[in-house]
């Protein structure tokens, strides 16, 4: 039995996500944390709202609410609509928890004492309008890389360089519009990630098994050059710079910058699990010798990549070790934390030809989602179009010839054909009698491979080629049924037919198995249908064994329609609703 830690890139809190997140870090995080499970691992899903930072701010005031109970209530929200999503977290933390605070404060002074942070004197941008700074994205103006307009602050959502708010075209304030702004000198702390490059470039280097997308992304920061990074920021709401408890002089309206807090709420909201309930060990999953067995996998949008291949590496390893007189690192008491092992990054999802936009309304979000399909439905489009190897595009009609073919033709339509046949013909029970033909021996080698081929791709993190792997069985099940057509045989053989219907029962319960880690909801039903106690166990490569499992007097019945097509009329329907080709 493995130990696997999960964790999927945290949201903001700014609301509620859109179907390009969930396609991006969270579902793919959730289908894998239920394959680990399903084949006995020990497995710890965390994910939490990232709740600092100027994009809760700015969407606080938007809102007209003080910025803790915006992020109370967004939390909720964000919590319950990933639940009915089927996000099986073992935790879905908060930024902006006690465990959090301690944590990111214990981490800059043990930087710092590692002469790793140092106060610099740094020019920033304030607006006279607002009697404010102006830190990330609350200025906003013309990308310097692109062009693009407007870009924000900390990063130019077109071509994804990362940005200091000075080096922007024709800078405006995104609270007040004002572009009467200036820089000003305020101090901040810097993490010397220059004295650390080496050693990140060294770690990235040996993780040869990232993924192409991952290590293109994280060569491409390191080779333009790693800088020093302000890790403050004059702003009221996140981690206050403290030291021993105490405020640090001179940084009384400060906090700690988002990016700095964020990735290690991964390991606070694992404290947050551990405190929720007792007997739970938290450290056994991200420090020292005991989490030495542990494998930890990130997932995420590209976007996210350069933070933790370089960023969150630049902290772990300054907090891990230290630099002696002489150059040489030593390994520091209480360390290592645990640095990612395997980072999945995927491309975008694309709403038609352009980007799903929270800030722009574009797109389809999850509680909107779920008003118009259920949950499988939509993991299902989202797994099976994953934006793995390139960006992939939404479109209604791709969405509604997806679902209608594999989810209610190939798999509903088999569910349902085969286990109310067993209902009316067979006294809705497994069948006993026959033994196994021709067809049936056919039908256990291709599957032994088939199963092989997908437990692979499931190891391999590729969700795209596991959802084509797991619909592949289902279309071979479909073809089996329709060559050994059960209805013919049975009007001049009963045991053939027997062995048919047995055959496609254990279809069924196979098919569930297979189906639980991408559509959970469903999986059950379908396991239930056929009396399945092992819903959750992922089957083995062998063929044979797997269709040979259900007994024989079983009692069986058949399910109510599984998924219901979508229509033409839906289609035009959502159209109005959402919008569809660019509006
Ligand atoms: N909240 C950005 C995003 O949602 C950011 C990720 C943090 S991961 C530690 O894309
Ligand atoms: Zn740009």
């Amino acid at each position: 039995m493995a130990r696997i830690l999960i964790t999927s890139a945290l949201p903001y809190i700014n609301g509620i996500k859109h179907l390009g997140n969930l396609a991006g870090s969270q579902l793919p995080a959730d289908v894998y944390a239920r394959f680990h499970r399903a084949r006995g691992d020990e497995v710890m899903l965390i994910c939490a709202t990232d709740e600092h930072g100027t994009p809760a701010e700015l969407a606080a005031a938007a809102a007209g609410q003080d910025v803790r109970a915006y992020c109370d209530e967004q939390h909720a929200l964000q919590r319950d609509v990933g639940e009915k999503f089927g996000l099986s977290w073992d935790w879905f933390g908060r930024s902006s928890s006690p465990e959090n605070r301690a944590l990111t404060q214990e981490f800059a002074e043990v930087l710092e004492d590692h002469g790793l942070i140092e106060e610099r004197v740094d020019r920033m941008i304030y607006s006279n309008a607002d009697r404010r700074f102006l830190p990330d994205r609350y200025v906003e103006g013309t990308c310097p890389v692109c062009s693009h307009r407007p870009a924000r602050g900390d990063q130019c959502d077109n071509c994804g360089s990362l940005l200091d708010p000075i080096d922007l075209i024709e800078p405006y304030s995104a609270i007040s519009g004002s572009t009467d702004l200036e820089v000003r000198d305020t101090r901040h702390l810097y993490l010397l990630q220059t004295k650390l490059a080496d050693k990140i470039r060294a770690w990235v280097d040996s993780r040869t098994d990232f993924p192409a997308l991952t290590r293109s992304i994280a060569l491409k920061h390191l080779d333009e050059g790693l800088i020093d990074r302000g890790i403050t920021r004059d702003l009221a709401w996140g981690v206050p710079v403290a030291r021993d408890g105490k405020p640090r002089p001179g940084f009384e309206n400060k906090v700690f910058y988002v990016w700095f807090d964020a990735p290690i709420e991964y390991i606070a909201a694992t404290q947050e699990w551990a405190s929720a309930a007792p007997g739970r060990d938290w450290a056994r999953w991200w420090r020292g010798a005991e989490a030495a067995d542990v494998r930890y996998v990130e997932f995420m949008g590209k976007d996210n990549v350069a933070f933790h291949t370089v960023s969150f590496p630049a902290t772990l390893i300054g907090v891990n070790e230290e630099q002696r007189a002489d150059g040489a690192w030593t390994v520091t008491k209480n360390a290592p934390w645990k640095l990612v092992d395997q980072l999945k990054s995927l491309n975008w999802l694309n709403w038609y030809g352009g980007k799903f936009s929270t800030s722009g309304k574009r797109g389809v979000f999850m509680d909107a989602a779920l008003e118009i399909q259920p949950p499988d439905v939509w993991r299902w489009y989202l797994t099976a179009n994953a934006p793995e190897s390139a960006d992939s595009a939404f479109t209604w009609e791709q969405f509604q010839n997806l679902v209608n073919k594999d989810l209610a033709d190939v798999l509903g339509n088999f569910v349902n054909r085969i286990v109310k046949f067993a209902e009316t013909r067979f006294d809705g029970a497994v069948p006993a009698g026959g033994l196994p033909g021709e067809l049936e021996l056919k039908l256990y080698a291709e599957l032994s491979t088939r199963l092989a081929d997908l437990t692979q791709q499931m190891e391999a993190i590729e969700i795209r080629k596991s959802a084509l792997a797991l619909r592949s069985i289902w279309v071979l099940g479909n073809e089996y049924l329709t060559e050994a057509a059960p209805w013919t045989a049975l009007k001049t053989d009963r045991d053939r037919a027997a062995v048919i219907v047995r055959t496609g029962l254990n279809l069924v319960a196979l098919f569930a198995r297979l189906a639980g880690p991408f559509i959970p909801f469903t999986a059950e039903v379908i396991a239930s249908a056929v009396g399945e106690s092992e819903a959750g166990v992922w089957p083995s490569a062998d063929g044979r064994a797997e269709l040979n499992r259900l007994e024989p007097g079983r009692p069986v019945a058949a399910p109510p329609v599984l998924f219901k097509k979508i229509e033409d009329a839906d289609v035009a329907d959502w159209t109005a609703r959402f919008g569809g080709a660019e509006t």
